[in-house]
């Protein structure tokens, strides 16, 4: 991983810039091609998403393999559809001097043959408000809360866990953790009073599940943010069950994928690439 230059002076992790950020046109059957990894938390909020949705016919998409080297996320056998074997070789299709981290989630428009985003807070609400509206995801009138919602999680929980993991100094770390826990504890007491985080399913809850569903695999370990589990919270224990019970968020959540991804792959966190035997922990409901 090249996070050399996402490190602060004061060493915090500061993440990148998106660098493809055009909105997705309206749905066309075959068009638009996602790229995901059943490992990453931002390209599973659109895994889920697409098919809450109902969009897998509309939306096709190559799963890469969940253990980057040293060129990035591989497509062992090549990608069935731009026949490349490298995500990078699409990025570099696109912009052919681009020094980015090559991510996903993204989405390649397979007539102009370019990646049209890698905009991963927006490719869920561009599904969610041009391509399909049932189940309303980001109902009009919730929108403003959802995106106060979406921001304090980000900032909160989402990002703040890979800010702990990937701190380079012990304040950037404390800072990290503080926020995490806070966020956590905060979210326990509106989850023990609603099974959503609003009165029905949104896009929220789906930006919260990937966190969550990698928090006791992962994070409490390989990225040190251990002050308490997420089994230790009783209302988001069970909110996070409850979410993993519906086919959308099981079917996407592959927790081998998951460890091995983050104990193999982020060898500056875990230089042995040993992946842990746990935790046991019985998602079931
Ligand atoms: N687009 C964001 C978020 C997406 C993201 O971080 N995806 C990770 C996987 S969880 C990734 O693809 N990383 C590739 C790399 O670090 O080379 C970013 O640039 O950091």
């Amino acid at each position: 991983m090249r996070l050399g230059r996402e490190i602060a002076d004061d060493g915090r992790f500061v993440r990148q810039p998106n660098r493809f950020t055009e909105p997705l046109g309206p749905p066309e059957p075959g068009r638009y091609h996602l790229y995901a990894s059943y490992a990453c938390p931002w390209a599973q909020r659109v895994l889920i998403v697409r098919k809450l949705l109902g969009l897998e016919s509309l939306l096709g998409v190559t799963i890469v393999d969940p253990i980057r080297d040293e060129k990035g996320w591989r497509m062992p056998g090549g990608d069935p559809v731009t026949g490349v074997e490298y995500l990078a070789d699409l990025y570099l299709a696109t912009e052919p001097g681009y020094t980015g981290r090559h991510t996903v989630p993204c989405v390649w428009d397979t007539v102009e043959k370019r990646l049209v985003t890698n905009d991963f807070p927006r490719i869920t609400l561009d599904l969610e408000t041009r391509w399909n509206t049932t189940p309303d995801l980001y109902p009009e009138h919730l929108r403003a809360d959802i995106d106060a919602m979406n921001d304090r999680l980000y900032h909160g929980l989402n990002n703040a866990v890979y800010e702990a993991g990937f701190a380079r100094s012990q304040a950037a770390y404390d800072e990290a953790v503080a926020r995490v826990f806070d966020t956590l504890s905060w979210l326990e007491v509106r989850l023990a009073a609603s099974p959503y985080l609003f009165d029905r399913l949104t896009d929220s809850d789906v930006r919260l599940y990937t966190t969550l569903a990698r928090f006791d695999a992962v994070y409490y370990a390989h990225f040190k943010c251990s002050l308490r589990r997420l089994s230790d919270h009783p209302a988001l224990w069970a909110y996070a069950r409850r979410l993993h019970a519906m086919p959308a968020f099981a079917e996407t959540t592959d927790f081998d994928q998951i460890k091995r991804h983050y104990f193999i792959t982020q060898t500056n966190v875990n230089p042995s690439g040993i992946v842990p035997l746990g935790p046991e922990l019985d998602w079931s409901i």
